[in-house]
């Protein structure tokens, strides 16, 4: 069965009456307390969102309905001769929580290609638009010009009822990624390459992986593979990470998911979210020029103790949430191994590996020694040709609309209210706490 909106509208209505009974049931029960140490420290480890996609544990990593990603490297069909999930598989997963089939997987990679061309007043904004804004901005302000499009807007101005909202919020988040690829793709050509490289048209035949690659001006097959691994591994990372905690935010208030998910695109942006792709890679060529492609142990920790002692962190590592190498990590390092395995700035990695840990963890305040996901994407980026820095977060914005569209979808047909939590000043906190 390939009718998404079909499954969904089923499993809707089945999942919001079994949440209903179960607030019914134990609305009033406590999932924890609140330490005021919580409060101060951008509410780490609160448990207080509902978010169905994917969750993620401490020790083991990121599951996406329940699968981690050896399952869905495993499990979720791939291209023909390929040996990478296609993107499409996880996001039918998050979507409707059934591992799709090859058939439903085919299906999705058409409807995308259908639905991808880009209306013409968006093509001349992102055409006009200067190079100097950072292409993250540029895919913020195009997904937000994008909005004149939104089929929910259109609905909602009409008076549609709230229990049909999450088909118009369907109809949007199912255009929005059929035309991320070409947005992503004409930021590139715009930023790195001739404006009139004329090659910004999919292939019907394609899956959205290869069609953004080829749009890209790219054609190694291996490539592909690794296009369809990144953009798999970063679809999601459940609902408290600051992009799909601002879609999810912004979402409630019902903005369309056009303006939801750029508000989401411009957390991503920050160094110490996504952009931390871009940043590990300037910071291992800043490295590169000072040490050269094969530093002795001594002189890499020298390199890693004067970052730190400047007051900067080492991109690409420590973590919100996790306490173990990112699954993310292990597996791109697989996939480098396998792959480039001889790669002089692989091998720079692997050493930074072994020697970053043991530094942060004598440093006292670091919560998790260990690499994050964007310790390892640009390397393999850069190997195959993409060595434009500043684009990393672009790719990382285009799989993570997978896990947090899939949400919205789900947010607007559960009903989910406005997010609105109270917040207290110090004053207020010190009165009720009795201190001074
Ligand atoms: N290098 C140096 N110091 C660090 C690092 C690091 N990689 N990670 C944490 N710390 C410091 C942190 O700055 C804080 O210092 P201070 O008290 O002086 O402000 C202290 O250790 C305690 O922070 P944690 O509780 O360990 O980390 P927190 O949960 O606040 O922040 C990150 C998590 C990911 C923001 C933080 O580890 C970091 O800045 N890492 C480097 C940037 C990075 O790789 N970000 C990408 C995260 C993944 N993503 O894609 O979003
Ligand atoms: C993410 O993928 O969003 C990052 O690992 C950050 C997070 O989970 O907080």
């Amino acid at each position: 069965n390939t009718d998404l909106k079909g499954i969904i509208a089923q499993k809707i209505p089945k999942h919001a009456a079994l949440i209903k009974q179960f607030r019914k049931d134990k609305g009033k029960s406590k999932i924890m307390d609140v330490e005021l140490g919580q409060m101060y420290n951008g509410m780490r480890g609160i448990r207080s969102m509902v978010y169905e996609t994917s969750l993620l544990d401490p020790n083991e990593g990121i599951r996406f309905r329940g699968l981690t990603i050896p399952d869905c490297q495993k499990r979720l069909p791939k291209a023909p001769g390929g040996k990478e999930p296609l993107p499409e598989g996880i996001f039918w997963l998050m979507l409707t929580g059934d591992v799709p089939t090859q058939e439903q997987v085919n299906w999705l990679s058409k409807e995308w290609a259908k639905r991808a061309k880009l209306p013409s007043h968006v093509v001349k904004s992102m055409d006009t638009m200067s190079k100097t804004v950072h292409p993250m901005a540029q895919l913020s302000a195009a997904v937000t010009i994008l909005s004149a499009e939104s089929k929910f807007q259109k609905a909602y101005a009409s008076g549609v009822k709230k229990t049909v909202y999450w088909e118009y919020v369907y109809e949007d988040c199912m255009d929005l990624l059929a035309k991320l690829p070409v947005i992503a793709a004409k930021i590139y050509n715009h930023s790195f390459r001739s404006e009139d490289c004329g090659c910004v048209e999919i292939d019907p035949s394609k899956d959205w992986s290869y069609n953004l690659m080829t749009m890209m001006g790219y054609s190694d097959p291996q490539f592909a593979e690794l296009m369809r691994l990144y953009l798999t591994i970063h679809c999601d990372h459940e609902g408290g990470n600051a992009s799909a905690h601002t879609i999810h935010l912004v979402g409630s208030t019902l903005s369309d998911p056009f303006i939801s998910f750029a508000a989401g695109m411009n957390a991503l942006a920050g160094p110490l979210h996504g952009l931390a792709n871009q940043e590990v890679l300037v910071w291992i060529n800043r490295l590169r020029e000072k040490l050269g492609d094969d530093p002795d142990e001594k002189r890499l920790k020298d390199f890693v103790w004067k970052t730190l002692k400047s007051g900067q962190v080492v991109p690409g590592y420590g973590h919100a949430v996790l306490r173990i190498t990112d699954p993310r990590y292990t597996c791109q390092r697989e996939f480098a191994e396998k792959h480039l395995p001889d790669d002089p700035v692989f091998k720079l990695v692997s050493a930074i590996y072994k020697v970053v840990p043991p530094i942060l963890k004598e440093l006292g305040k670091v919560a998790n020694p260990w690499p994050n996901v964007d310790a390892h994407s640009g390397v393999l980026l850069q190997y195959y040709g993409l060595t434009q820095m500043s684009y990393y977060t672009v790719l990382f914005g285009v799989s993570r609309a997978m896990g947090t569209l899939a949400q919205l979808v789900w947010s607007r047909g559960i009903g989910f209210p406005i997010e609105r939590p109270k917040s207290l000043t110090t004053e207020a906190l010190m009165k009720q706490l009795g201190g001074k």
